[in-house]
């Protein structure tokens, strides 16, 4: 019989393509989807799909008995820019919901944890280029805190009592299919969009703010084949830095209008220039390379030609 997976937040940027990739991997049925919302989506409409609410652990207990779950991936969370602006429940959100799952676990219901951190664990006194995995982390952000202290938490939980959680430090992510939702990076998305439907874009950030990217299917990729690789090889259980490329909205500006070559950028900083300004610019991802051969197939040229192509031929057709 095929192991039974839950996924909590598959509404979401990385749930979404998450749960279609498992699905592909291990069967429809056995991949359970959950969000606090049904949307009309292939995710909700393809089945098995449970409204559940993260912070209910009587909720997430009854689908894992109901179902045999025997692993969560977590991927419910308020992001950075909207951590911002609710505090309190960015907190009870991202914090909750783990120590549900962590305890699931403790408790011996289930068996694996696949949980996502970020490079907003980072802060402005992190050494910025080529962050290394072990540094200083002085986040000054909600979000970067409570990642900060989830990764604290699942290494505790493996250490004390042996639970099997596994995670990845994300880069901002770059996906066509589902928008992201109230992050930093979001804008690294919103461009191609505007790119293609109005010739013009404006973004939020200033035009010289590098910061850590992965196209999607990299980080898709890095997360199924960190939960299966050997236990043995997960020698960190805090959470794996992971890199793929770093750019300015100057220099993707640039690669797009290598294919749309009228696009015009303008630029407005707001709020989330002081986030963006207190992460890493480039990440040291070679301790993951190193234990689980992690290897991304995306560059920025790359990227830039599969988004406009998958945008042109689902998005606006
Ligand atoms: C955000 O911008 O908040 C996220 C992240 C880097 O974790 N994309």
């Amino acid at each position: 019989m095929s192991k039974k997976i839950l996924i909590i937040g598959a509404c979401g940027q990385i749930g979404t393509e998450l749960t279609h990739k498992l699905r592909a991997i291990h069967g429809v049925e056995n991949v359970i989807a959950s969000d606090i919302r049904k949307l009309n989506n292939d995710v909700v409409n393809s089945e098995p799909f449970e409204v559940i609410n993260a912070l209910d652990y009587n909720q997430i207990e009854h689908l894992v008995e109901q179902y045999h779950i025997e692993e969560v991936y977590l991927m419910a969370a308020l992001l950075s820019a909207t951590a911002e602006k609710n505090p309190a429940f960015a907190w009870d959100l991202n914090m909750n919901s783990l120590f549900h799952v962590l305890n699931l676990a403790k408790a011996k219901k289930i068996k694996k944890i696949f949980w996502p951190s970020s490079i907003a664990v980072f802060g402005p006194t992190t050494p910025k280029e080529n962050t290394p995995q072990y540094t200083i982390m002085e986040p000054s952000t909600v979000y970067g805190i409570s990642k900060q202290s989830g990764e604290r938490w699942c290494e505790y939980y493996h250490n004390i009592f042996g639970v099997d959680v596994r995670s990845i430090r994300y880069p901002g992510l770059i996906s066509w299919s589902t928008p992201p939702g109230g992050g930093t990076t979001d804008y690294a998305v919103d461009i191609f969009h505007k790119a293609i439907t109005d010739g013009k874009y404006e973004c939020f950030l200033s035009s010289e703010t590098k910061m850590p990217m992965m196209y999607m299917e990299d980080a898709i990729q890095a997360t199924v084949d960190i939960m299966e690789a050997p236990t043995e090889s997960i020698k960190i259980r805090s959470s794996y830095n992971l890199a793929a490329m770093s750019f300015t909205p100057t220099q993707i500006a640039a690669e797009i209008q290598k294919h749309i070559p009228n696009l015009q950028v303008t630029y407005k900083p707001d709020f989330r220039q002081k986030i963006a300004d207190s992460w890493p610019a480039s990440i040291d991802d070679s301790q993951a390379r190193q234990d689980w051969n992690w290897k991304n197939k995306f560059n920025i040229e790359t990227m830039t030609v599969e988004m406009l192509k998958q945008l042109r031929e689902n998005v606006y057709k």
